[in-house]
C-alpha cells in the first residue's frame, strides 16, 4: 500500500502508465489533422540539420529523436539540455545554413525551455518548433510553430504516457522527411503487441519487484536505445529514490561492471542492430551474479537462459518503433519499485512538476 494508503491502482501514475496503447493511437489520429504538424512536415524538407533541446525526461527524449533522425534521414541531428543553450551558447554551434530547432517541454511551462525558445527565435532569428502536451503553452508563444499533443498529457509529476507519445509524433515527423512509412504505419502494430500484453508486464513486474530487495539499478543501451536507458534510470530514480546508472551497454565492461552483484539489477533494452555484441555482455554479467532484466523485440535463447525476466513486444516493425514500446516495463519498475519502498508515485519526494526559475 503506498503511503497515500490509496490503493496502488487508484494512482494516476499507473493509471497512465497503463493508458499508452491506446493514448498513441489517439494522439496519432490527432495528428492526422493537426495543421502544425503538416506544416512541420513540409518546413522539413528545406532542413539540413538538426537541434533537439529539453530538460529533464523530454531532453533525453530529444536525444531519443535525434538518433531517429540521424539513422532516419541521414541528416545531422544533435540534442542539448536547454540549460546548455542558455549557459554555454557557443557549444550549440548554430551558426550552420538550413538548421531546425525541436524545443521539447511537457507542460510548455518549464523556464530552461522557454527562454531557450525565446532566444532561438527572437536572438538568432532560427526556425522554431514546439512539442508540447499543453494548450496555448508560453512555449508556443515562443515558438513559431508548435505541435501539441492535450490527449498525452498527464496528471502526474513524472512523465511517462507524454513521453513516448511525443516520441512516436518526432519519429512519425522523422519518417515523414525520410519516406519511411512503415514507420508511420506500424504504430497500430506496437499498440496493439503492447495492449495485449501491458496487464500482464504489470503483474511480472510487481512480483519481481516484490521477490527481492536490491541495491542498485543499471541500464544498458546502444544506439537511440542509450536514451531510453537514460530515461529509465530517471524513472526509478523520480519514483522510488533509487540510485541508478545508464551507459552504453559495451561500455559497461569498461569499468562500471565492478559493481555487479546479485543485489543489482541491471536492465538491457536489447536492439536488432547490436543483438549479438549487446546479449553477450548480458550473459557475462549473469555470470557475474547480476540480476538481469532483459527488454526485447524477440529473445534469443542465450538471452532467455541468462535472463531473470524477459520482456518481449513480438511486433514485425522497424526496430525505431520498438524505442516506445521498451521504456513501458521500465516505467513499471520504477512505479513499483517506489511504492515497495514505501514512497507514493504521485507524488515523488522532492520534485514539482514543472521547474519555474525566478
Ligand atoms: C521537464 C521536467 C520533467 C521532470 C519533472 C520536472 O518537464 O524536467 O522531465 O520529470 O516533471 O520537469 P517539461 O519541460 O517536459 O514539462
Amino acid at each position: 500500500m503506498p503511503a497515500s494508503g490509496s490503493p496502488v491502482r487508484n494512482l494516476h501514475t499507473l493509471t497512465e502508465i497503463l493508458s499508452q496503447p491506446e493514448t498513441w493511437l489517439v494522439s496519432q489520429r490527432e495528428l492526422a489533422g493537426n495543421a502544425a504538424f503538416q506544416a512541420a512536415v513540409r518546413a522539413a524538407s528545406s532542413r539540413k540539420e538538426w537541434l533537439f533541446v529539453g530538460c529533464g525526461t523530454s531532453f533525453y527524449l530529444a536525444e531519443t529523436a535525434a538518433a531517429c533522425w540521424m539513422l532516419l534521414t541521414g541528416q545531422r541531428a544533435r540534442a542539448l539540455p536547454a540549460s546548455e543553450l542558455l549557459l554555454f551558447p557557443d557549444l550549440s554551434q548554430l551558426n550552420v545554413p538550413d538548421i531546425q530547432t525541436v524545443i521539447i517541454s511537457r507542460s510548455g511551462r518549464t523556464s530552461e525551455a522557454v527562454r531557450a525558445a525565446e532566444l532561438l527565435t527572437n536572438r538568432h532569428k532560427l526556425p522554431t518548433l514546439g512539442v508540447t502536451c499543453a494548450n496555448d503553452s508560453e512555449l508556443s508563444k515562443a515558438c513559431k510553430l508548435t505541435i501539441a499533443l492535450p490527449s498525452a498529457d498527464e496528471k502526474s509529476m513524472v512523465m511517462t504516457r507524454s513521453f513516448s507519445s511525443m516520441l512516436l509524433t518526432l519519429l512519425q515527423l522523422a519518417a515523414s522527411r525520410s519516406g519511411a512509412r512503415s514507420i508511420s504505419s506500424s504504430f497500430a502494430d506496437i499498440s496493439a503487441a503492447l495492449s495485449s500484453r501491458i496487464q500482464s508486464f504489470h503483474e511480472r513486474v510487481e512480483s519481481f519487484v516484490a521477490s527481492r530487495p536490491f541495491a542498485d539499478y543499471i541500464y544498458l543501451g546502444q544506439g537511440p536505445f542509450y536514451p531510453i536507458a537514460r530515461e529509465a534510470a530517471l524513472k526509478i530514480t523520480e519514483m522510488s529514490c533509487s540510485y541508478a546508472q545508464p551507459y552504453h551497454t559495451l561500455e559497461f565492461r569498461h569499468g562500471p561492471k565492478s559493481v555487479v552483484a546479485p543485489e543489482t539489477c541491471l536492465t538491457f533494452f536489447l536492439s536488432e542492430s547490436g543483438m549479438q555484441a549487446e546479449s553477450e555482455v548480458l550473459v557475462e554479467m549473469k555470470e557475474l551474479g547480476g540480476t538481469i532484466i532483459a527488454i526485447c523485440n524477440r529473445a534469443p535463447e542465450a538471452v532467455r537462459r541468462a535472463s531473470d525476466l524477459v520482456f518481449e513486444v513480438e511486433a514485425n516493425v522497424p526496430e525505431l518503433a520498438l524505442l516506445a514500446p521498451f521504456i513501458v516495463p521500465a516505467q513499471l519498475l520504477g512505479f513499483h519499485t517506489g511504492v515497495k519502498k514505501g514512497f507514493n508515485p504521485d507524488e515523488p519526494k522532492n520534485l514539482s512538476r514543472v521547474v519555474i526559475l525566478d
